[in-house]
């Protein structure tokens, strides 16, 4: 028998007084079980008290995974309106989808971004349960837009788990409607379509494109970039910052992005002295609208032609290696083109992926949201000036009654 705790002046005797103290008794081991036990156990079975939803695109793992991703991104309208979107989005997504699958083909057959985001979920939570006993237990959850694990699959995950304390964490550092904003807007989506509200209370780390912590990463990363290149040209050097390019209809509707990557810009050359002339130029357009410019393969002929033929690259909006990096700036730009070009020396910038530093960046982001105790950033509250999309509306709403 176990001994029981000390319950005052209780006279043992009546069988209601016998009832009584042994419920009390049992609810005493079950609690001291409880707070002996969980430290203990792994960390995915024990209840977590907050669950941090770590948002973001996602990329196909494996070549099969390629069609079924390009068609939930032609399908999303919160990216992109087109005509008879629910026709002509899977023509698109079937039409593009074995050109994409030689580019994963050459990056070595899928997109690592599953592997970088768990990692750095593991070390984000592992610091959190550390410097957040109140807040614990933590546990990350993956919600990926247009592959799994689903944003809406880790939702019911975290219903299910019995989560309090629901964090909806982009991992884009700048806020953009199309891809911050989709993923936010699908969070709305999920509950509006079943009908029910959440049992757990959502906040939103929105956006953080000065977080000191990702500011001293990337400058971590150029730093070591810059002293590969052959000590008689580092100072001549271009650093070339390449963000995700935005069409200009979601620029001039007046999305918050351009502004933010050049904030990102800003702080990591102050960071490091403003040790190099820099341009922020943009990748990845596509089709035949007009995008936000310039190119960045335009950037890197122009500079070569203007006798700039060392060149830093550096991929400022994505956190992890994706495409646009192992392919685009890899081997189309820097292989490629830069050969074409007569370039001297031309690198880039790794991605944070596995940088200790950057899940300690995470870990923070959390840790100071938990404690400002807000929904989300004033700025999230603000639809874009030219908004013509009313789940933004919804959405925002949705957030703005959670009331922590
Ligand atoms: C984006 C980051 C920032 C379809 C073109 C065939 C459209 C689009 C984007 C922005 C990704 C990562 C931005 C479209 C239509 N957008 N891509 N917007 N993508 N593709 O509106 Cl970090
Ligand atoms: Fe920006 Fe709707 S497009 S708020």
């Amino acid at each position: 028998m176990q001994k029981t705790p000390a319950t005052g002046d209780n006279q043992p005797g009546s069988s209601q007084m016998m009832k009584a103290e042994s419920n009390a008794t049992q609810r005493w081991i079950a609690n001291a079980a409880a707070a002996t036990a969980q430290p203990n156990m792994h960390p995915d079975k024990r209840k977590p008290k907050t669950g941090i939803l770590m948002l973001n695109m996602g990329g196909p793992e494996t070549l099969e995974d390629v069609h079924d991703f390009l068609l939930r991104l032609f399908l999303d309208k919160d990216l992109m309106t087109l005509p008879a979107q629910s026709k002509l989005g899977p023509f698109i997504a079937k039409r593009r989808t074995p050109k994409i699958q030689e580019q994963y083909n050459k990056i070595g057959g899928g997109s690592p971004i599953k592997k970088w985001t768990a990692q750095q979920g593991e070390g984000m939570v592992r610091l959190l349960d550390e410097l957040s006993p109140s807040t614990a237990p933590h546990k990350y959850y993956i919600g990926f837009r247009y592959v799994n694990p689903l944003t809406e699959a880790a939702i019911e995950e975290m219903e299910n788990d019995g989560v309090e304390r629901a964090i909806a964490f982009t991992q884009y550092p700048q806020y953009s409607c199309s891809t911050t904003g989709s993923s936010i807007n699908a969070i709305y989506r999920y509950y509006n379509s079943k009908g029910v509200q959440p049992k757990m209370k959502w906040s939103v780390i929105d956006r953080w494109p000065t977080h000191p912590l990702l500011i001293q990463c990337f400058a971590d990363h150029i730093q070591k970039e810059l002293n590969m290149f052959p000590a008689d040209k580092r100072g001549d050097v271009v650093i070339l910052f390449s963000a995700h390019s935005l069409p200009m209809t979601v620029v001039n509707r007046g999305d918050p992005y351009p502004q933010e990557v050049g904030a990102t810009v800003h702080k990591v050359m102050e960071k490091l002295g403003f040790c190099n002339p820099y341009r922020l130029v943009w990748q990845s357009k596509v089709g035949p609208m007009a995008w936000l410019g310039p190119q960045t393969s335009d950037a890197i002929e122009g500079l070569c032609k203007r006798g700039k033929k060392n060149l830093l690259l550096v991929p400022i909006a994505f956190t992890s290696d994706h495409i646009e990096t192992l392919y685009e700036l890899d081997i189309e730009y820097a292989q490629v083109l830069a050969n074409e070009c007569g370039v001297e020396n031309i690198r880039r910038a790794e991605s944070l992926n596995g940088n200790p530093l950057f899940s300690k960046a995470l870990a923070d982001l959390v840790l100071s949201h938990i404690k400002s105790k807000e929904v989300c950033s004033k700025q999230l509250t603000l639809r874009c000036p030219m908004c013509v999309n009313p789940v933004c509306g919804e959405a925002k709403s949705f957030f703005a009654n959670q009331h922590l």
